[in-house]
């Protein structure tokens, strides 16, 4: 199951208490103070990594606790430092602390950002010794590490989106290009989650779920919409099976309006998919012709001609190279 938000509970690690300790040594009565401090709690790090299963992970687990620190020892030694607590999460992630408000994006991967800071150690009692204080037994304990809820929400991270209505032929288009094995069905919803694949260094997501009311939360469509978000150019398919292309194409645009009016400045190329239902080119020619009115970077193919894959691929990766050569963010 894909899962992109979860609340959780996080803890660094408690300081050790520091501790009072007596020498003892051959022929002293009373030897000096030798309590250790405590060790550090460890400390919490969100680390980012190429995995949107990740958050599934910690369905079942909402607690995550760093290690605590031990306490002093004798002998002034001090207690071991609790160990650092890494929480892998996927690359777009975006980290609330819900106590501070604070929040942390994880964009790239391999970033490792402090959430919580462990706790320090308190300081043993030969800390106070001092030459009127010679038999010191004052101590002080260890603090608690920083704790807070954290809401985590994942928006993906990609070059292309494939968004267009169910059946119009995405999954099948991603595992062309990426080689990835998505569930390819000619049912609607056949991929309930976000598919991810790489080409050529972009990358290609595939964005299931919109119909007609996704805005409003009809279908699951309203559960990937905002995955849209930070996707830099839309690839929108409309299969030649829709008898009103033309409303195909309104129903996807309207939705994406609905949600997020910036949603419509996006770059978008159209591809009109599944060009071996129709036999005759001069159709297609037509079609073309009139649906380049809508927008003019627009290409047709069949997943069944490597020909025309093959073009769709080529023009995909002059229209990335475009659009990063005139460094467009939207
Ligand atoms: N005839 C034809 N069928 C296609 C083509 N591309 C995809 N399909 C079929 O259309 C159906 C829906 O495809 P899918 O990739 O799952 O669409 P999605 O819902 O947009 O992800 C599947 O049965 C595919 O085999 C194509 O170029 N031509
Ligand atoms: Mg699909």
């Amino acid at each position: 199951m894909f899962i992109d938000e979860l609340i959780i509970h996080i803890k660094a690690g408690k300081g050790g208490d520091g501790v009072v300790r007596w020498l003892h040594e051959k022929d002293k009565e009373f030897g000096g103070p030798s309590g250790g401090d405590g060790g550090r709690g460890g400390d919490v790090f969100a680390v980012s990594a190429r995995n949107l299963n990740l958050l599934a992970r910690y369905r079942n687990k909402k607690e995550f606790c760093a290690e605590n620190a031990e306490n002093g020892k004798n002998n002034n030694l001090h207690g071991a430092s609790g160990r650092n607590l890494e929480i892998l999460l996927p690359i777009g992630s975006i980290i609330t602390n819900k106590q501070t408000g604070e929040k942390i994006y994880l964009n790239k991967e391999g970033e490792k950002i402090l959430l919580l800071k462990g706790g320090n150690g308190g300081y043993g009692n030969e800390h106070f010794k001092s030459s009127i204080n010679q038999r010191p037994k004052e101590f002080t304990k260890g603090k608690l590490g920083e704790e807070a809820d954290f809401y985590i929400e994942v928006e993906l991270i990609a070059d292309v989106g494939l968004i267009g209505l169910p059946n119009s032929g995405k999954t099948s288009i991603l595992n062309e290009l990426a080689n990835t094995r998505g569930k390819v069905g000619d049912y609607p919803f056949t991929t309930l989650e976000p598919n991810l694949g790489e080409y050529f260094g972009h990358i290609i997501s595939d964005i299931p779920g919109l119909i007609k009311g996704a805005a409003e939360g009809k279908g699951l469509g309203h559960k990937f919409l905002r995955h849209i978000r930070r996707v830099k150019i839309l690839a929108h398919l409309i299969s030649l099976e829709n008898e009103d292309l033309d409303e195909a194409y309104k129903i996807i645009r309207k939705e994406l309006g609905r949600f997020d009016k910036e949603l419509l400045d996006k770059k978008e190329i159209i591809v009109l998919t599944k060009t071996d239902l129709i036999k005759d080119e001069k159709t297609i020619e037509k079609i073309i012709k009139k649906m380049q009115k809508i927008n003019p970077n627009i290409i047709a193919l069949t997943i069944y001609d490597d020909n025309s894959v093959k073009k769709f691929k080529d023009f995909l990766h002059k229209f990335l190279v475009l659009c990063a050569n005139t460094s467009i963010t939207a």
